[in-house]
């Protein structure tokens, strides 16, 4: 396939200032009929032609300022339409028409059907799946769109920015005008029409104007839209606040659809959401979901102005939208939240989803510089390193600077299509510093690294940091350069006070944070008396990997007294591994696993800590999972010795801590009215916790079978469910209630969806066997791809003894699958392939085994060039 490079980038020879777009749909035959105002450049020829993209389009009629093209004067494919002649006049009127079958749309690009609602999804490249277009997001268009429809099948006609006029056409049809008076690039596009209910609110915005907000959902699932409303105006609220942000449209509407390939998106004034995102109540959804759900929806709403006022120039910018409102994102849910709660779960999901891609072959910087298919491009990488880079930023400048150069990036770069550059150069300009080697960050891919040891010399009162940075090479960057890491810290002394010192110097050191900038540092802190434990990356100031030579005992005291709460979690967690990996090691060398009972108390000390958040003390208790170890440990894998490791450590953490777990779960039972708040939400979550301990004692399966039976709300069923699933498989529990569980749930899948998780992450390796029957299940499509992450995405993603399956049964059933799912939706069947990024750091009989079925995948005929590159790259 065709390699696309950031150095090939060069400005459209036209534009398309206008864009005019009338609809009349039916399932079968859409017609679609685009005028376009043309513009050619100034310093361009006439004889330039004008090549627009296109992708699978039937054409059926063009003009050119109202008259027919001379055959000769054109060149037309389903995937390209080239006007050879344009008119000599700098400004003309092209008129295309095009027939589309949305009903037969299942790769979910373009516009397709979900559920008999007629929708869109045209970022990145599915704008030209719909008519023929210059399909780049540097092409700004005021767009005007005439929707007609049968009134009995869509009575709903939605698209973006404000509604126009509307009325009856003849024989039961009727029409819909919308215009759209901030030039945008096509893949904001969006349509949506069908038969669908509304909730309706209004929120005032800070100068005073009203908009009117709807979300449209399914017919009679109105009440579940309750709290994404609510997130709504509370992000609405948020973004003036934090960021001065207004909105801009007369409405703001959200629509939740049910086949969706990702979580959602920023349509201007329509944004379309996966149901998921959206429908919630206590009976069917999690805390999680809830928490989710206000992310999400505050995500789409913040890309109104980081996205959509400020666009991409080209796709290798997307971080510049991405990486910031996740960034935006994850600052409105600490607000909302918990500060440090928040911060530890943003960290536990980089370090899942974004180190070992980071660490494995599908490794590519925040902006990467080639891509063959940029669908494969929305990456933990560009989205969750992308959104750490801009919080590196704010650690460097402070908050008060960081939101002057945010304020100077939209007054500079307001309506335009804007790169990386300018992003770091009103950083630059707002703080007068010097930014290039922190740039590095956008353009080296890799998860640095910094080994840290200290010495004290009490005669000299002296405390020495040493600290050396390293980049480790990534595939077709071996060479790396040395990086800007802020770097933040603290000097603890006895009772967990900090300790002062007199003066510094090896580094620069700014508000608690040094500057790490070559390859070694030796930091000496002067007026040191008393040896201090240190306290590194504060906060996760940077995503970096420390190697630090530190004392047990310094550890303990950190995790018992770092007045940081990341750091004190991180301390605490950093013990878990370590004591994981002790034992991975006995177990695979015949041994039975040991653990430090000091170890095990401090967890059941932890649980029981009033002065720290019930949620704080769930997050600390969860043990690293099985990835995360092997992550950790880094090559030759065992999958199964290691999930015998964390067993191993739960039980023993049940066993020493039975009797005051027992009594902290009882005393957290909530008889009070169900409230998704975090407060709430991290009491259950500690009791939940504790029930999963307190499973592995005897008489477990009882109780969790009582937690399940009488839970009120989803997050405590869906959690008992899954302790007797996981814990206790096979038990007549766990039986009954997985069959209680799909009865009452049948019609709905988004629950059904948490079933099919809970079975496909049942360790060991009858795993492979269950999943597979699921596959066969009523309430299973391959077709959604809700369904297909549930079942096949949890499978292969989030059951390692189960999907490692010593015999490669696990890979073989997951290559099947992956290229049914190709048939019909390649970017799902890609996404699910990257589960297997991380097959060299198996031990040699798996990785023969995976290496196997991704050759096999790679020779499969008519692969997509979705699936291709994924496999291609992992295989490299
Ligand atoms: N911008 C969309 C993602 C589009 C993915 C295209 N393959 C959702 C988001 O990040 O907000
Ligand atoms: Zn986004």
């Amino acid at each position: 396939g065709q390699v696309f490079k950031l150095e090939d980038y060069r400005p459209s020879d036209y534009l398309i200032p206008e864009t005019h777009l009338e609809f009349r749909l039916s399932p079968q035959a859409t017609v679609v009929t685009a005028i376009l105002i043309v513009e050619r450049r100034e310093d361009i020829s006439t004889s330039a032609p004008l090549v627009l993209d296109g992708d699978g389009l039937t054409l059926k009629r063009i003009e050119v300022d109202g008259k027919m093209v001379r055959p000769a004067d054109l060149l037309a494919s389903p995937d390209q339409l080239t006007l050879l002649k344009p008119p000599a006049a700098p400004r003309f009127q092209l008129l295309i028409e095009t027939e589309l079958a949305p009903a037969g749309n299942e790769a979910l690009m373009g516009l397709y059907r979900s559920n008999n609602v007629y929708c869109t999804q045209c970022e990145a490249e599915g704008f030209r799946r719909i008519t023929y277009f210059l399909d780049r997001p540097d092409i700004l268009s005021v767009y005007t769109v005439r929707i007609e429809a049968r009134r009995d099948e869509a009575p709903l006609l939605l698209s973006n920015g404000n509604p126009v006029e509307c009325g009856d056409l003849a024989e039961g049809w009727h029409y819909a005008k919308w215009h759209d008076p901030f030039p945008k690039p096509s893949y904001l596009f969006a349509l949506v029409a069908g038969n669908l209910g509304q909730v309706a609110d209004n929120f005032v915005t800070m100068s005073g104007r009203k908009v009117e907000l709807g979300i449209y959902v399914e017919l009679g699932k109105e009440a579940l839209a309750g709290y994404a409303m609510d997130a709504l105006k509370r992000s609405m609220q948020w973004d003036e606040e934090a960021f001065g942000r207004e909105y801009d449209l007369d409405v703001f509407n959200i629509v939740a659809v049910s086949d969706f390939n990702m979580g959602a998106m920023e349509n201007k004034g329509l944004n379309i959401f996966n149901d998921k995102y959206v429908l919630a109540d206590q009976e069917t959804a999690t805390d999680a979901d809830f928490a989710n759900i206000e992310a999400i929806i505050a995500h789409e709403y913040f890309h109104n102005w980081t996205g959509n006022r400020i666009t991409c120039r080209d796709w290798f910018q997307l971080c510049l939208k991405e990486g910031l409102t996740v960034f935006r994102d994850h600052e409105f849910s600490a607000d909302q939240r918990s500060r440090a709660v928040k911060r530890i779960a943003e960290v536990r999901t980089l370090r899942a989803h974004q180190f070992p891609e980071d660490q494995g072959p599908l490794a590519h910087p925040v902006r990467p510089r080639r891509y063959r298919e940029i669908n494969n491009f929305y990456t933990a990488t560009v989205y969750e390193k992308g959104s750490e880079v801009v919080r590196m930023i704010r650690t460097i400048l402070g908050p008060e600077v960081f939101r002057a150069g945010m304020d100077l990036y939209f007054e500079r770069h307001d309506g335009e299509a804007a790169t990386i550059e300018d992003f770091i150069k009103v950083f630059e300009d707002a703080s007068g510093r010097d930014l290039s080697q922190f740039a590095l960050w956008y353009h080296q891919a890799g998860t640095p690294n910094l080994t840290v040891s200290s010495t004290h010399n009490p005669a000299a009162q002296e405390f020495t940091l040493e600290i050396e940075q390293s980049v480790p090479p990534t595939p077709s960057e071996s060479r790396k350069r040395l990086m800007h890491i802020p770097l933040a810290f603290g000097l603890i002394g006895a009772g967990g006070k900090p300790v002062a010192y007199s003066d510094v110097e090896g580094a620069s050191v700014e508000d608690g944070v040094i500057h790490v900038r070559k390859r070694r540092h030796v930091v000496r802190f002067s007026g040191v008396a008393e040896r201090p434990a240190v306290s590194l990356n504060r906060g996760f100031s940077a995503p970096v990997t420390l190697s630090v030579e530190q004392k047990a005992a310094d550890q303990y005291f950190l995790a018992r007294h770092d007045t940081d709460a990341f750091s004190r979690w991180q301390a605490f967690n950093t013990l878990l591994t370590d004591s994981l990996i002790a034992a991975f090691r006995q177990i695979l060398g015949g041994k039975q696993p040991d653990f430090a009972p000091r170890l095990t108390d401090l967890a059941g000390s932890i649980a029981s800590d009033e002065t720290l958040e019930p949620a704080y003390r769930a997050l600390a208790l969860a043990l690293p999972g099985d990835a995360d170890i092997a992550r950790d440990i880094g090559k030759n894998i065992d999958p199964d010795a290691i999930h015998a490791a964390r067993q191993a450590l739960a039980r023993a953490i049940g066993m020493a801590n039975g009797d005051a777990f027992s009594g902290l779960y009882d005393s957290l039972a909530d008889e009070s009215a169900f409230s998704p708040d975090a407060a709430s939400a991290g009491r259950r979550a500690l009791r939940n916790i504790l029930l999963d301990y307190l499973s592995l004692l005897p008489g477990g399966a009882a109780l969790a079978a009582g937690h399940f039976h009488s839970a009120t709300n989803m997050t405590d069923r869906a959690a008992a469910l899954a302790v007797l699933a996981h814990r206790h498989h096979g038990s007549p529990e766990a039986g009954e209630a997985l069959v209680a569980f799909e009865q009452t749930y049948a019609s709905d899948p988004l629950v059904m969806d948490k079933w099919f998780q809970i079975q496909a992450s049942v360790p060991g390796p009858q795993a492979v066997d269950t999943v597979r029957a699921l596959t066969a299940h009523a309430g299973f499509s391959m077709g959604n791809p809700n369904r297909v992450r549930s079942l096949i995405g949890t499978f292969s993603s989030a059951n390692q003894t189960g999907f490692h399956r010593a015999d490669g049964e696990g890979y073989r059933f997951f290559a099947r699958t992956v290229l049914e799912v190709e048939k019909r939706n390649p970017q799902v069947a890609a996404r699910l392939a990257t589960a297997l990024r991380s097959w060299r750091s198996l031990e040699p009989g798996r990785q023969a085994k995976a290496r196997e079925v991704l050759v096999s995948i790679a020779n499969a005929e008519n692969l997509s060039a979705d699936l291709r590159d994924i496999v291609e790259r992992t295989l490299a």
